[in-house]
């Protein structure tokens, strides 16, 4: 046999060895566990080797899969690597996925599913970040749609081609659930009904947040609170990386910089501020240290197959993690946050949790950038014992289920804020998300609105960019561009790394300080409105900030827009970068919020719906101020020279919201003859809202023009057009 055959036959071999390998496995069970929502179980699942780590609880079969379900996942096993196949028909627009980069449609791309420390999104070329989200949403051409979920945190590969959706685990066999309805939002809600919605935030988190890596002093703290209320410029939030502890360690305070955290949570306080802190999962390794003193005594850490701790490198040196797979670990975690949160901290920042480890001093072809895949995890309560490699995706989500727990418990009385970096998909449930280091250039800008759009799209509404790049030095006209619709974002926090220049709105000089103000006081005008569509997705799932396709998903148009969005349904946000967008057909009105916003070259175009009316307040510093006097209502009419709108508002913090403490205020307009009329039809809830809300301004946008009057909610308003 010459040179050339051994090779070929060689090859040959592989590869009749790769499709003897290839089981196919039958279906044990389809069973329809929700409306238009199937199970499907392949024959040896086996829940101890794939637990669900996604569904917000164990599905309910409510009888047999509907007889013309279409819709069916192949199953194999190669090796006990489980993969299934969704073969597709017809012409489909592909979304989802959760954090990737790359377009917002998703036809032609594959993901690999490895929560990720990616700075920059440099590793694999972008096709590895943060967080796992197996989930795929197709969208036929008749508008109605479909989500497929595949049930498991085992690191995975997520190829999504136009003819065929393809998870190849690498890991046992899981379920799969499908959802088809009538449109994409029904979808979602399904989706939602499966793994559960955000709960709703305080107030103060849809306000700006203000963040730098870091702001590393008691002083420099209130140097910036303080710069933001003298150049009154709306901000609610001051976050400490990092460096506010003594010497990275999680819990800790440095006994110089901050040494009177109480003091300065006080001094933000009493200046309308709330203050976030960063907690990481890596616990130094310090005799003399009472956390990892306490983690030992009750025997938390991951241990590895030899029976010795598993040490990695992070800020402070070797660590010591959590194994937050085990339920006694997560209480222990839970219990850290009483003192630390008595000091005044509002929220907290949950950050190298994938989990990042730096073994940049290993040889190139053993860094993992994590724990080894074969390091064991104890599991307990509904979870297995398992490697590495199934619960690594899992691990940032246990994380922030212990971190929610521990904040509530402390303050039982408010709705918790937690913000991590990594997740799972139905981990929105705990925490909001922001899509990790990105950097100051043009592209990440771009790329900011379809990532923010395919978490939305995955579960997880609230989420949004380090507006302004954190990595590498910002331009005044990078900033102003970035914040000009990062504002409009559902998380919007501006935030920068070390090394990097200053990032603040007053940093690159008097006139995009001014538009920077511009900008925010836009978005503080909407608080309103934003409140109210955080309640309406922590009820259904649906997204805050929405693909313009949610305008009309029968418009193939639409399918690929991914530089303007709506932020709920009636409100089209066009980025001033925006070249040639592809818009909603239909009547759609420009909203102007701010004098001098229109003259503005950053600033992105805002306009309504025909139909809607949409809820605004005054300027504020905070969201803590009085935003209703007056409330502002802009009313946009349709054809039928009818509009209608909501506002939902309550304490804006506690749960006295559950009991009823709530208003939702439905607003109808009608057109008849030269009068539009515009009343309240309905109010959900027990709220008294006749002292908060005494005067309402009404706007009304017809044909370019601007119709104005004013009135109450008992008399109503009138407008006359003539
Ligand atoms: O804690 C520092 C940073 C943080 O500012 C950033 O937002 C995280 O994504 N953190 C990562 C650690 C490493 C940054 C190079």
């Amino acid at each position: 046999m010459n040179f050339k055959t051994t090779l070929f036959s060689v090859a040959f071999l592989s590869l009749s060895i790769t499709i003897v390998n290839a089981q196919e496995v039958a279906l044990e069970k389809t069973s329809l566990v929700g409306n238009r929502i199937v199970e499907f179980i392949p024959k040896g699942f086996d829940q101890s080797k794939t637990p669900s780590l996604i569904l917000a609880s164990e599905p309910k079969s409510k009888g047999k899969a509907p007889a013309n379900w279409s819709l069916i996942p192949e199953f194999s096993l190669k090796n006990n690597k489980a993969t299934a196949v969704l073969n597709l028909k017809g012409n489909i627009s592909l979304y989802g996925g959760g954090e990737v980069t790359g377009p917002l449609l998703r036809n032609g791309q594959s993901i690999k599913l490895w929560n990720t420390d990616t700075g920059a999104y440099s590793v694999e070329g972008g096709k590895r970040l943060y967080q796992t989200h197996p989930w795929v949403m197709g969208v036929r051409e008749d508008g109605s749609a479909f989500g497929i979920i595949f049930d498991s945190s085992w690191k995975a590969e997520l190829i999504t081609n136009s003819d065929q959706i393809i998870y190849n685990a690498e890991g046992a066999l899981f379920r799969v659930y499908i959802i088809d309805r009538a449109s994409p939002q029904e979808v979602i809600k399904g989706l939602s009904e499966l793994t559960g919605t955000i709960k709703l935030p305080a107030r103060w988190t849809l306000g700006y947040h203000q963040c730098r890596f870091s702001y590393d002093s008691e002083k420099r703290v209130m140097e910036i609170a303080n710069t933001f209320r003298e150049k009154k410029i709306p901000c609610d939030v001051i976050w400490m990386d990092i460096d506010y502890m003594q010497g990275y360690r999680v819990f800790t305070f440095d006994s110089i910089r901050f040494s009177n955290p109480k003091r300065l949570n006080d001094n933000l306080h009493q200046k309308g501020f709330r203050a976030v802190y960063m907690i990481d999962p890596g616990v130094k390794v310090d005799k003399d240290y009472k956390v990892y003193q306490s983690g030992s005594k009750d025997n938390v850490w991951v241990m590895q197959n030899n029976g010795k701790e598993y040490h990695g490198k992070v800020w402070p040196g070797d660590c010591a993690f959590p194994d937050f797979t085990s339920p006694k670990t997560r209480t222990w975690w839970s219990g850290l946050y009483k003192d630390f949160l008595n000091t005044g901290i509002d929220g907290v920042w949950n950050d190298m949790n994938e989990p990042a480890v730096n073994d940049n001093d290993f040889p190139e072809n053993k860094r993992l950038g994590t724990m080894p895949y074969e390091t064991p995890h104890k599991g307990g309560g509904n979870l297995p014992q398992g490697p590495h490699l199934l619960y690594h995706n899992a691990y940032g989500r246990l994380m922030v289920e212990a971190s929610y727990n521990g904040i509530l418990e402390t303050n039982p009385e408010k709705r918790p804020f937690l913000l991590t970096r990594s997740n799972l998909l139905g981990g929105q449930r705990y925490a909001a998300t922001w899509t990790g280091d990105n950097y100051a250039g043009w592209d990440h800008l771009k790329l900011s609105v379809p990532m923010s759009l395919t978490l939305g799209l995955s579960g997880q509404p609230f989420n949004g960019p380090d507006i302004g790049g954190f990595l590498g030095n910002t331009d005044g006209d990078l900033w102003a561009n970035w914040l000009g619709f990062g504002a409009f974002m559902p998380f919007a926090r501006g935030h920068a790394c070390a090394g990097t220049n200053d990032k603040e709105p007053w940093a690159f000089g008097a006139e995009i300080e001014k538009t920077s103000r511009i900008t925010l006081e836009r978005r503080y005008r909407l608080l309103p409105y934003l409140y109210t569509l955080f309640y309406e997705s922590s009820k259904t799932g649906l997204p805050v900030m929405a693909p313009v396709f949610f305008a009309d998903s029968k418009d193939a148009r639409l399918r690929t827009e991914e530089q303007a969005f709506l932020l709920g349904e009636n409100l089209l946000v066009v980025p001033a970068f925006a070249k040639n967008p592809i818009l909603p057909t239909g009547i759609w009105e420009e909203l102007n919020l701010i004098e001098g916003e229109k003259q503005d070259k950053y600033q992105a175009k805002l306009s309504i719906k025909g139909g809607t009316i949409i809820p605004a307040g005054k300027v504020i510093q905070n969201a803590g101020e009085n935003s209703f006097d007056p409330l502002s209502l802009f009313v946009c009419l349709n054809e039928k020279n009818t509009a209608k709108g909501e506002l939902y508002l309550d304490a804006g913090d506690g749960f006295g919201f559950e009991k009823g403490d709530y208003a939702l205020v439905t607003f109808t307009a009608e057109r008849k003859n030269e009068k539009v009329s515009i009343k309240v039809a309905k109010i959900e809830g027990k709220r008294n809202i006749n002292t908060e809300i005494q005067k309402i301004n009404v706007s009304l946008l017809l044909d370019g023009k601007t119709y104005i009057s004013s009135g109450t909610l008992k008399d109503g308003i009138t407008i006359s057009l003539k």
